[in-house]
């Protein structure tokens, strides 16, 4: 690109010109961001350089297939967007092979459950209850429609994975695949373990990395990747990449892998999407990056301490993550009302199930909190002490003047360290 190119991307004056409604709903959500603490795991704050490559034309181009091999004229220069992106998470994570195209983490499952699985076939994956995901089993998934799933959970008396009940039950049912990773799982999860067991059975392992994918690629925890047939994951936790995402893989399963992505389970791929992962990856192989998920983890132990000292329990006894699940019950307040009460103070967090959890899903005994988008604003352990003391607050104290009074400090707390500074 020429010093002269003009970058024909994002114009807010247009929008609210043509769209004032729209408009406001995105300034609107740009101040909910700027002006609440936003402790939802599965979230993070995205740069510049990757809204820019979203909110560019190349979210025009219908590229259907993969780059050389396009059913459409004019892609080559969205194929180089492509290519760049695959050969850095090929670098970044020491992949074989890289596919950027599935939309989300749950199209990254399904095209990996039609790559290596025919309907029927046994899957044995953690049960959600216990921290697993939709895509792994839940009856309400194609997951639990098509597939005939088995389910392990942690033990009750650690909270941790039984990896003898994992070993015990592909024993039994001789898996066609295993799963492991996990959206509420607070723990390293032991991937040499779940290699010999898929080995000792002949099952593929996939690992669902959605969560800590992030805490991986800046070498803050072990890699799954060595390990694994199959690693899928999103490019929008810890990562801090474009809502979408992505699948690694060894060289033998690459075709497969591809053809059950394109033409098996989508279309044409956002080829801004696709740049934009290909910008994130390059930016999480960065010493800064490093830096900043190793950081995520010292700020995740220290929220823990101070929930803990608050008298809500870690499940586990701690974290090694960006994420901790909270038991609540000592409080006497379910999860429910935990995420309300915080959301009036502008604290946001989500109600979540605790392994063995007496209420129901919708209700729940905890909540789960992540500390990957107030480490993007540069929020420390210091202050990690501070935002446990608010959400001990929120959760008791259930009266507005608290909620008024919990807000104000939270306002104080995150205007000094802006997610989007105003200027
Ligand atoms: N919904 C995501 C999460 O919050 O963990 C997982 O898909």
């Amino acid at each position: 690109m020429s010093d002269s190119t003009p970058f024909w991307g994002p114009d807010f004056d247009a929008l609210t010109a043509i769209d004032p409604e729209i408009a406001t709903v995105v300034t609107d959500e740009l101040d909910r961001l700027r002006e609440g603490l936003q402790l939802i795991a599965s979230e993070n704050f995205t740069s510049p350089a990757v809204l820019a490559a979203l909110g560019s034309t190349l979210s025009n181009k219908y590229a259907e297939g993969y780059p050389g091999k396009r059913y459409y004229g004019g892609c080559e220069v969205v194929d180089r967007a492509e290519e760049i992106g695959i050969a850095r998470a090929k670098s970044l994570f020491g992949a074989e092979h890289a596919n950027l195209q599935p939309h989300s983490g749950a199209s990254a499952n399904l095209a990996t459950y039609a790559a290596l699985l025919a309907p029927g076939d046994t899957v044995l994956a953690m049960s959600l209850p216990h921290g697993g995901h939709l895509t792994h089993g839940s009856k309400v998934n194609f997951s639990g429609k098509w597939f005939n799933t088995v389910a392990y959970g942690v033990r009750e008396d650690t909270e941790l994975i039984d990896y003898d009940e994992v070993r015990e039950l592909a024993r039994q049912h001789q898996p066609k695949m295993i799963i492991c990773g996990a959206t509420a799982y607070p723990r390293l999860i032991d991937f040499e373990a779940f290699r010999s067991i898929a080995d000792e059975v002949g099952a593929w392992l996939m690992v669902d990395a959605a969560h800590f994918i992030g805490l991986v690629a800046g070498k803050a925890i072990p890699s799954p990747v060595p390990y694994a047939d199959v690693v899928t994951f999103t490019t929008h936790k810890v990562l801090r990449g474009p809502r979408g995402g992505m699948i690694v893989c060894k060289e033998d399963l690459a075709a497969r892998i591809d053809k059950a992505v394109f033409p098996f389970c989508q279309g044409g791929p956002l080829m801004h999407a696709v740049a934009a992962k290909a910008v994130v990856l390059k930016e999480a192989a960065t010493p800064e990056y490093q830096s900043y998920a190793k950081q995520v983890i010292v700020n995740s132990q220290a929220l823990a301490e101070g929930l803990a000292a608050e008298g809500m329990r870690p499940v586990s006894g701690g974290t090694d993550t960006h994420l901790s699940l909270i038991d609540l019950r000592e409080t006497g307040v379910t999860g429910k009302d935990a995420e309300a009460r915080c959301g009036a103070a502008n604290i946001v967090l989500n109600k979540n199930a605790i392994p063995f959890d007496p209420e129901p899903p919708a209700v729940a005994s905890g909540i789960r909190v992540g500390t990957a988008a107030v480490t993007t604003q540069g929020l420390t352990d210091g202050d990690m002490k501070e935002v446990a003391a608010l959400i001990g607050r929120a959760v008791r104290e259930s009266d507005g003047s608290a909620a008024a009074e919990i807000s104000a400090a939270v306002g104080s707390l995150v205007s000094a360290h802006p997610a989007y500074p105003r200027d």
